[in-house]
């Protein structure tokens, strides 16, 4: 049940991307006033007129709903509310340290609006002491309001580190029903931030302090990344002992506290191959397994990479008179993971792009998207069905394990040089 003692009319969302949105929606669907904040023009007015600017299963009917009922708005230019949260990018800068600019602005957004009894929430995967450097940014814009780091229990404004963790393809369904880790600078903010909360969630929050809240969404990540680096670290072990990696995977997980992840073309999207480097940046002399396996994972598009090209080579010798050009080589899958159409930091992006700098035709498949992305667009690359691919290639190489390439699994294993870093045969 919601706690009695503080009530939230007015909710801000700074920042309505994949996070942003939906959480902000689900507000909205417990009939509170939401105002959604964004830089974008484009997200803002898309929201507006009742529709998404990000594909999210259920997202769109619910937004259609929450905008046209008259409880969600968005605009550029934040207003007043009763909570602030903060659903912002942070990246990480060229030499893997991270980049809070985001945070910052947002931060700097919001302070002139604050009000005393306010509550603001970072959501936005952070290094540890982010959510401190958030409450001293808003401290500095605001020095006739007190904060957490100055007047605890008794701040005019509370500050409190509540991650996301939800699955993109199921967010609305995580949203409501993961458990919630409520990292309050105060006892009070904690209190504040479960009752904000509960509006939706049906997940336990389990209070603790901002900064184990910050490590503890970095150490689901990492532990997710260390996982998946020793199943990719197997394969190439199996490729050298002529062993097949997914055999031995299924074989060793039918012990009962064995559960080995899958190996894959590489580790993509925008949170596990970025929240370890946080973790490293601040510690990097006690952080080795972590950076190591950040470094196997990172490897892995390069080392699958190789074998296709090794195979390019190979059909090239036997082709008499061919040169590079006239090898075609069909890519299965360019998102990041199976059955879902986002393509951003995607191994098999990355794969593909790097076999066409070697000059040979690229027929790439991606039942997802209708048009290639710009970091594709060029003239050795195309996009076709998968039937057309396996058609007309030389080489096959599966690089996302997606539902229709499982479905014509029989097919590609007709094909005479079929590469598969998925495991789509086992
Ligand atoms: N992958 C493998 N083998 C596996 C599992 C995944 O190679 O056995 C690859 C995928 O193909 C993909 C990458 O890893 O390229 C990441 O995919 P994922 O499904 O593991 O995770 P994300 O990035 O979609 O979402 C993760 C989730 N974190 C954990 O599962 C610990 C999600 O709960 C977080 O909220 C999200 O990161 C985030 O926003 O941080």
């Amino acid at each position: 049940m919601p706690n009695s003692k503080y009530s939230f009319e007015t909710i801000s969302m700074i920042g309505l991307g994949y996070i942003g949105l939906p959480t902000a929606t689900l507000f909205a669907s417990r009939k509170k006033k939401v105002i959604g904040v964004d830089v974008s023009e484009h997200a803002v007015n898309t929201i507006n007129s009742g529709k998404i600017h990000i594909v999210e299963p259920e997202l769109d009917m619910l937004v259609h709903a929450a905008v046209t009922e008259g409880y969600l708005r968005a605009t550029r230019t934040p207003e007043p509310a009763d909570a602030f949260l903060i659903a912002v990018p942070t990246p990480f800068k060229g030499d893997h340290k991270p980049d809070l600019s985001y945070i910052e602005s947002a931060a700097k957004a919001i302070a002139p609006i604050l009000n005393k009894g306010n509550l603001v929430i970072l959501e936005s995967t952070s290094p540890v002491g982010a959510t401190e450097q958030m409450s001293a940014w808003l401290s500095e814009a605001r020095p006739d309001l007190t904060f957490p780091q100055q007047a605890g229990e008794e701040a005019d404004i509370q500050i409190a580190h509540c991650p996301e963790r939800v699955l993109p393809g199921k967010v609305v369904h995580e949203l409501v029903s993961n458990d919630r880790i409520i990292g309050g600078m105060t006892r009070k903010a904690s209190e504040m931030s479960v009752a904000l909360y509960k509006i939706f969630v049906e997940g336990a929050c389990i209070v603790t302090d901002a900064r184990t809240a910050e490590m503890c969404k970095l150490t689901e990540n990492s532990f997710r990344d260390v996982n998946i680096a020793f199943a990719n670290e197997l394969s190439m072990i199996c490729e050298k002992l002529e062993i097949s990696v997914w055999e031995l995977v299924e074989l060793a997980n039918r012990h009962p506290r064995v559960s080995i992840l899958q190996p894959g073309a590489g580790v993509g999207g925008h949170c596990i191959a970025v929240d370890p480097w946080f973790i490293v940046d601040t510690t990097p002399d006690e952080a080795r397994l972590i950076r190591t396996a950040r470094e196997v994972n990172d490897f892995k598009p390069e080392w699958v990479l190789n074998k296709i090209k090794a195979a390019v080579l190979d059909t090239m010798a036997t082709k008499q008179g061919s040169t590079i050009s006239d090898i075609k080589v069909a890519c299965l899958g360019l998102a990041f993971k199976p059955d879902i159409d986002d393509l951003r930091e995607s191994p098999a992006v990355d794969i593909t792009r790097n076999l066409a700098a070697l000059g040979c035709q690229i027929v790439a498949v991606e039942p997802n998207i209708e048009v290639l992305p710009p970091k594709l667009a060029q003239a050795n690359i195309s996009l076709a069905t998968l039937d057309e691919a396996v058609e007309t290639a030389d080489v096959i190489c599966v690089l996302v394990k997606h539902t229709p390439f499982i479905e014509a699994v029989e097919t590609l294993r007709q094909h005479a040089y079929c590469i598969d870093s998925v495991g789509i045969f086992a």
